[in-house]
């Protein structure tokens, strides 16, 4: 399996309920590593660019407006087979549907406020990687 990246969110309505400790927690113990992190207040322009591929659905509004009404912590996550495993973490995006035990069934407060981003794809993650770190993610050396 490839050691892949993946951009992971932490959503307003998770960082509100003062979850972010537990939530990086899941992805260490998952062998998910931390290479970079940082918190950030989106605004309204940077949070409809980063959901742009939604444009136009009928939920986009309502993302936007939840993902502008607090602080995100963001974070790029590294490991093996990365992307799925993040996804795999956070359980499926519907958090009626989410496995017990994932971030999503634990943290999640409606289909919106879902708690968690992962990126789709490791393309994607790439993307939207370059996003929040333009100036690039140092590799871990231990
Ligand atoms: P994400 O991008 O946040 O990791 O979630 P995802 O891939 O599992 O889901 P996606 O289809 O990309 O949708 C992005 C986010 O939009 C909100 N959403 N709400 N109410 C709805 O029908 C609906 N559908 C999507 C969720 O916050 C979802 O994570
Ligand atoms: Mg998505």
């Amino acid at each position: 399996m490839a050691i892949e990246r993946t951009l992971s969110i932490i959503k307003p309505n998770a960082v509100a309920k003062d979850a972010i400790g537990a939530i990086l927690g899941r992805f260490e113990a998952a062998g998910l590593k931390i290479v970079a992190a940082r918190m950030l207040h989106m605004s309204r322009e940077q949070a409809s660019a980063f959901y742009a591929i939604h444009q136009g659905k009928p939920f986009f509004d309502e993302l936007v407006d939840f993902m502008i009404s607090g602080p995100v912590m963001v974070q790029v996550l590294e490991g093996e087979d990365a992307v799925a495993k993040n996804r795999e973490i956070m359980g499926a995006t519907n958090p009626a549907q989410a496995a017990p035990g994932t971030i999503r069934a634990d943290f999640a407060d409606s289909f919106t406020e879902n708690a968690a981003h992962g990126s789709d794809s490791p393309e994607n993650a790439a993307v939207e990687i370059a996003f929040f770190f333009p100036e690039g993610v140092c590799p871990r050396t231990r």
